[in-house]
């Protein structure tokens, strides 16, 4: 398959870039984070997204270098746009179950944090349950460990998967990411609009924070600032972009 040897080719060539989505903070107006996604900016294909050829990288296992060089790159560039300015922002990087179970995880973090002078407190990780339910206890563990350098790690996904509640409790867990799929039917949508609040309910009781993706229109933001969520992702605050031109999306008024 052409693409496959192409995507061997395409970390040495610098390919695989991440694009950038903020998280607006809906109490403060201010860009409260970005959310890194994955890129493969192809010679011939133009911009590819990860469904096109992350799951090949998974199955090579080519992920766990591809994800250790691009997460140096974010702290590197975060730590800019906190030189820049941006003091507070975070930043959000996904990690597959391949990278989370890999043995140079911890050490993977830890020297992208020390090599970018990044503070560890504005690095994320996103995890999904499903990662979490392949071994519960080691999981745990892991998390711990993460959690233990400093930095915060949230579900991504939330409320697609297993959603087992009870497992939730046990996770060491920052931050919940409401799936779209919630947030897709507001506003006018009463059994969504039940579930969100139960799940902003559920996260104030265990000390997580919240942050609702996939907001396309202004009536569901509206609909979510009224439901009391305080930070929103989606494609009607900004879609994911490249890295230079996040900062005239942190220097905006919201
Ligand atoms: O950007 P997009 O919405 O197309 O991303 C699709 C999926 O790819 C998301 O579920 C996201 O979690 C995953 N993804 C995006 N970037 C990365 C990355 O850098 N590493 C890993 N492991 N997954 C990613
Ligand atoms: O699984 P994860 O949440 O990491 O995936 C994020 C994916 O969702 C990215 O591929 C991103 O491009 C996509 N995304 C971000 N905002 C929106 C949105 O408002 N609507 C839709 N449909 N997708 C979005
Ligand atoms: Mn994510
Ligand atoms: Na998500």
């Amino acid at each position: 398959l052409q693409l496959e040897t192409d995507l061997h080719h395409a970390q040495e060539r610098g390919e695989l870039v991440f694009h950038y989505q903020p998280q607006l903070n809906l109490e403060s107006g201010r860009i409260h984070a970005v959310e890194a996604l994955i890129r493969w900016q192809h010679p011939d294909k133009g911009l590819l997204a990860p469904a096109a050829f992350l799951s090949m990288l998974e199955e090579t296992g080519g992920i766990v270098s591809v994800g250790r060089q691009l997460l140096l790159a974010a702290c590197q560039q975060t730590a800019r746009w906190q030189a820049a300015g941006f003091t507070d922002l975070n930043v959000a990087v996904n990690l597959s179950g391949r990278e989370f179970w890999h043995d140079t995880l911890i050490a993977n973090v830890s020297d992208a944090l020390a090599q970018s002078g990044l503070p560890a407190h504005a690095l994320q990780l996103e995890l999904t349950e499903g990662i979490f339910m392949e071994d519960v206890d080691a999981a745990v563990d892991r998390i711990r460990a993460l959690k233990a350098l400093g930095i915060a790690v949230s579900v991504d996904d939330f409320g697609t998967g297993y959603s087992s509640l009870a497992h939730l409790k046990r996770f060491p867990l920052d931050v919940l990411k409401i799936d779209r799929y919630f947030v897709k039917d507001l506003p006018n949508a009463p059994a969504n609009e039940a579930l969100i609040r139960s799940i902003l309910a559920l996260c104030k009781g265990l000390g997580l924070g919240t942050v609702a993706e996939g907001i396309e229109t202004r009536a569901q933001l509206e609909s979510l600032r009224k439901l009391g969520c305080q930070i929103v992702q989606g494609y009607f605050i900004s879609r994911p972009v490249p890295a230079d031109q996040i900062i005239a999306l942190l220097g905006r008024d919201w």
